[in-house]
């Protein structure tokens, strides 16, 4: 079994050099810690390797054959599809809408989208050619949320995880999106999605309960008939790598000389990508106003920003880098000297032992995204104090910080905060510093990338399982009309019959779910038939069902059977002379619910109140109805002859022991040699298929369990089986 790792960018990206193909090291925190989990050798990786529009043919071969020896595969993409997937969508709407930065999404992006689509889909397409059966596919990050459901319907079976390596922002700020819908859709073909914290994954529940209906619940949601698994899985880097480097003898000496040069000062340090989301300008406030609040800290801060280039060809970071340096060139000109300046801007990447050389040299690493993630850098630093010294300052914006808990924490859009906070790091004594940076190392090294690799694929494998993703399989039911055509000729025939659901579809509002006049005439065409009784057996009240069916000479069964109409001449009876004084009691309760849940209300039967919140706020409808039941409880311990029951958006009180398979078995007995056949979709309709003989004709319709022998897809499939009933000669 293979892992296919799939993420935009492959971990190198190409630059044609003189003829040649030189593969440079991707830059960011994605392809850093996924490095490892390659590093193990039974891995493939998808990504785009880079443009490759200019190389050669002999180029372009060099470079499959360079790519195919480090297991990687490449999905080539135009220099207008990374335009629009890449720069337009992926960075132009998706990383500042979940960053919540609003001014800066590109809500006018629909040819964007479009490309977007494609693209994903183009990946799924080199997944799906890779992918053998029992392969795990982990798909990374915003760029490509489609994949797991475009691979999904190329491969049923696949094992699917996904991570995302970005915050999921909360449900009010997703929904923003014109496109949020799709994307959910697309992240819940996976079997695992799996984010930084605890917070985003309940973000991403709630969106999806939000947007498409699903029942929110703290680790899975069910979807398609599937379960997806979501959870947190803060990523980690590697810990022993940084600790190494941070003892290694040159990388040592580099520590001694960037502390010689800063000639007794206190080192402090930004590292960055150049990204806005990193809070670069404000951190530089902070420290203008620092200098200005404190003059003595003039000649005493010397502060390192280290900024890797990224993103170039999206305006908003050409701006933003204009912002940075146009900050650096003041604040340097208002408290620099002759001899020194407090800002020393580096606008390069630089190589891993330089970056551990910087890491060893600070005294204080300022960490003040307005938004991350994680951000690894946070942790990188933590790994490198192997004397346990130095302060870690950390935004509590940052995914970083819920695990974080020992740095010092600050607001970043709080300026002064940042500025006392700084301060305040500079001249914490060594003895609170060790006491902070220990605890931190033993949480960073023990959560490393190779134990987040490992814990999200091994509850992959588990999520994946066939038994924890699927209902029970559907039975067979190639034999059905074959069935139906037996029934036929039987000289006596019941037919039990479901309606909302079975004989017509859902309405958004349950008085729209009218009878058509076709289906009267079915009704009316079977009940002609010579030996056919036909009954149906429904939740509805018993105007309803007077209403739509009372000139219909068929058998009508309301409220799951607490009131019934034999035939047309016969008169409604009740099937149960229970007392219902437990009702106002129940009533009151769900008034009082009612009044505090905006979008809920109470529908009132004769053995039954149902709360429907269909229309309520997700998560208050959970809150409310546990309270409910909480209360419901008490209730029902002096109430036995009550019982609750869980349907679509409702929530039913009602009287116990009245369900449809009172009416059924009283059906069979009174009929013991007529051939039976029951149709339903709902879980009430399983009580009406446990009550009948085994040699019932019963019938699921849609997909779910259900003990039923046959299942059929939908509302016109089961029109269609009554009318090859009604027409067949007998
Ligand atoms: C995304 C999420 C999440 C930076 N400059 C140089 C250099 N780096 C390395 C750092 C670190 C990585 O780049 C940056 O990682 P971050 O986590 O800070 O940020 P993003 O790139 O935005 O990553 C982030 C991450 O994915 C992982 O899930 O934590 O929240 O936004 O490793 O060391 N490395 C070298 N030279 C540089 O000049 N060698």
């Amino acid at each position: 079994m293979s892992t296919i790792l799939v993420s935009n960018r492959l971990p190198v990206t190409l630059h044609a050099d003189q003829g040649d193909v030189v593969l440079k090291p991707s830059a960011g925190g994605l392809a850093t810690a996924l490095g490892s989990v390659h590093a193990r050798g039974d891995t493939k990786w998808v990504g785009w390797p880079g443009d490759v529009a200019r190389l050669t043919a002999t180029e372009r071969d060099a470079l499959d054959r360079r790519l195919q020896d480090a297991r990687l595969v490449p999905v080539h993409l135009t220099p207008s599809e990374v335009q629009r997937y890449y720069d337009g969508f992926s960075n132009g709407v998706l990383w500042p809408l979940c960053h919540y930065l609003l001014d800066k999404v590109n809500l006018e992006a629909t040819r964007d989208w479009v490309a977007y689509r494609r693209v994903n889909e183009r990946f799924a397409d080199a997944v799906a050619k890779v992918t053998k059966p029992g392969d795990e596919v982990w798909v990374h990050d915003y760029q490509l949320a489609l994949v797991p459901q475009l691979l999904r319907l190329r491969q049923p079976e696949a094992k699917i995880g996904f991570f995302l390596h970005i915050p999921f922002p909360s449900a009010e700020v997703f929904r923003i999106l014109p496109w949020r819908e799709d994307l959910v859709r697309g992240l819940l073909g996976a079997d695992l999605v799996g984010f930084h914290t605890a917070a985003y994954a309940f973000h991403f529940a709630y969106a999806a309960a939000q947007l498409l209906g699903i029942e929110p619940a703290f680790d899975v949601l069910k979807h398609d008939e599937r379960a997806v698994r979501f959870g947190a899985y803060p990523i980690g880097i590697d810990a022993s790598a940084f600790e190494g480097l941070a003892r290694d003898e040159n990388v040592r000496a580099d520590v001694a000389r960037i502390r010689a040069s800063a000639a007794g000062k206190r080192i402090v340090l930004g590292l960055d990508r150049l990204d806005y989301t990193k809070g670069i300008p404000r951190r530089l406030m902070a420290i203008g106003k620092l200098l200005d609040r404190e003059p003595g800290l003039r000649d005493k801060l010397h502060f390192i920003q280290l900024a890797m280039p990224t993103r170039e060809k999206v305006d908003s970071y050409a701006d933003y880098r204009r912002t940075v340096n146009e900050l650096v060139g003041r604040i340097n000109g208002t408290y620099g000297t002759p001899t020194s300046v407090p800002i020393h801007l580096l606008h390069r990447m630089i190589g891993p032992k330089e970056l551990a050389a910087l890491y060893g040299a600070a005294d204080v690493m300022l960490v003040t995204p307005l938004r991350d993630g994680m951000n690894l850098v946070a942790k990188e630093y933590v790994a490198s104090r192997v004397d346990d010294d130095g302060v870690l300052v950390l935004s509590e914006f940052a995914g970083a910080a819920t695990e974080l808990q020992e740095a010092v924490r600050v607001n970043p859009y709080d300026i002064d905060g940042v500025a006392a906070a700084l301060a305040r790091a500079m001249r914490m004594p060594p003895d609170e510093q060790r006491l902070r940076m220990q605890a931190l190392r033993k949480r960073v090294s023990a959560h490393d990338v190779g134990h987040w690799a490992r814990s999200f694929l091994e509850h992959l494998e588990a999520a994946s399982s066939p038994m924890s993703r699927r209902s029970p399989a559907p039975p067979p039911s190639v034999t059905l009309t074959r069935r139906v055509e037996e029934l036929d000729s039987a000289p006596e025939l019941v037919l039990l019959l479901d309606y909302d659901g079975t004989l017509v579809p859902f309405a958004s509002m349950p008085d729209l779910a009218i009878p058509d006049e076709s289906l009267i005439q079915t009704l009316m065409a079977l009940s002609a038939r010579p030996g056919t009784q036909v009954h149906l057996v429904s939740g509805r009240d018993r105007n309803s069902l007077e209403r739509w069916f009372g000139a219909v000479p068929v058998g009508l069964h309301a409220e799951h059977g607490y009131w019934s109409r034999e035939s047309i001449e016969a008169p409604w009876l009740s099937n149960s002379d229970a007392d219902l004084g437990w009702k106002d009691a129940v009533r009151r309760m769900l008034d009082d619910v009612v009044a505090r849940t905006e979008g809920s209300f109470v529908e009132e039967k004769t053995a039954a109140l149902g709360l429907h919140y269909r229309a309520t706020e997700p998560q208050l409808a959970v809150r409310r109805l546990d309270e409910l039941k909480a209360r419901l409880h008490g209730f029902m311990k002096e109430h036995g002859d009550v019982e609750m029951l869980e349907g679509a958006k409702v929530f039913e009180v009602r009287l116990r022991g009245i369900n449809k398979g009172i009416i059924a078995s009283r059906l069979a007995q009174a009929h013991p040699h007529a051939a039976v056949l029951a149709i339903g979709d709902d879980r009430t309709d399983e009580d009406m298929f446990a009550a009948l003989p085994e040699r019932a004709v019963t019938v699921h319709v849609g997909s779910g369990p259900t003990r039923a022998h046959y299942r059929v897809g939908n509302v016109v499939e089961v029109r269609a089986l009554l009318d090859t009933l009604r027409s067949t000669p007998r």
